[in-house]
């Protein structure tokens, strides 16, 4: 660069600097520390907004339904069973009080109650034909435990006693680690990737957790947090607001007369918290990959151990 023209840049930039430092002064700002051209990340504010009235309206829709009380029988896997091989017949018995609620998807519009199945610690897999089989694929060797419970077209789970339910299972021979556990209509379930010949660049199946998939050693005993939502990717007007959902057992929250807290964490945010056994809603999702971390506190702030499946993450995408 020639010895003119560094010169005339260096005046042009003093120049800018001092006309800077004048406009700082005359807009009486205090802070007069020079700015970059670096344009800041978007910063994402989420608010708790009440329930949605489009849902309200499917509600009023749907008769007495959400005041149903159904309750789940694991009928398959039996508790404790040892299963020799790979797949894992589901089989669910619902009763109770159901007021016309009745899983099935209404194939015009892909909506319609259905039960969410949770292999381990995996995101739930929806069921909507209990008449149908549904089967486990691939399941690794080793313990698991299947968790299911009721819900609604809008994924809002049914929080009445029976309404979960949990089993833990052996299965011995198992399936092949380096491919993923999936259901019989080819969902995936758990991506294992636990063998070594496994590519660690594997793409990650949407919202679904990288680990293998082995059961923690639960105590069904013990209060447990089972995260439901959100899960997976929201497009257009499903990415507002997003609801986070869970199921709760052996533990009551401070705001239902209990002694425990559900903590959660949005991306690098500031802990928030939950104190009431309801679905909440987040409003003011920005576009892209985001974390969501559920955990159970008790009543001195320090997390619930159970298994390691009270503390969950998972990643969801906000496509608007
Ligand atoms: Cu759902």
């Amino acid at each position: 660069m020639g010895q003119f023209l560094k010169i005339a840049l260096l005046s042009i930039a003093l120049t800018s600097c001092v006309l800077f430092v004048s406009c700082a002064a005359a807009n009486d700002n205090t802070n007069t520390t020079a700015t970059t051209s670096v344009t800041p990340p978007p910063t994402q504010t989420l608010s708790v907004i009440p329930r949605p009235q489009k849902i309200s309206d499917l509600m009023a829709g749907r008769g007495q339904q959400d005041q149903a009380k159904p309750t789940l029988k694991i009928v398959t896997p039996a508790k404790d069973a040892v299963i020799t091989g790979s797949t894992v017949p589901v089989k669910l018995d619902l009763s109770g009080d159901l007021m016309g609620y009745m899983p099935h998807k209404d194939p015009s519009t892909g909506k319609g109650n259905h039960i969410h199945v949770i292999l381990d610690n995996q995101p739930y897999e929806a069921y909507y034909e209990l008449g149908q089989p549904f089967e486990l694929r691939n399941v690794i060797e080793g313990k698991h435990t299947l968790r299911v419970f009721p819900s609604r077209p809008w994924h809002e789970s049914y929080k009445n006693d029976g309404a979960f339910q949990m089993v833990t299972f052996t299965v011995k021979g198992g399936g092949d680690a380096s491919k993923p556990t999936t259901t019989n209509s080819g969902q995936t379930v758990a991506n294992n990737n636990s063998s070594p010949s496994a590519s660690p660049a594997a793409a990650p199946r949407e919202g679904k957790d990288m680990a293998s998939s082995h059961a923690g050693d639960v105590d069904p005993a013990k209060p447990l947090l089972t995260y439901s939502r959100p899960k997976g990717e929201y497009k257009g007007e499903d990415s507002n607001p997003i609801m986070i959902d869970f199921w709760l057992t052996g533990a009551k929250l401070q705001g239902d007369g209990g002694e425990y807290r559900v903590r959660y964490i949005v991306d690098d945010d500031e802990p928030k918290f939950i104190d009431k056994w309801e679905p909440i809603w987040l409003s003011g999702w920005i576009n892209g990959k985001h974390t969501v971390r559920l955990e159970l506190l008790d009543k001195d702030g320090r997390p619930v151990e159970n298994g390691g499946y009270n503390t969950t993450s998972r990643d969801i995408t906000v496509v608007k």
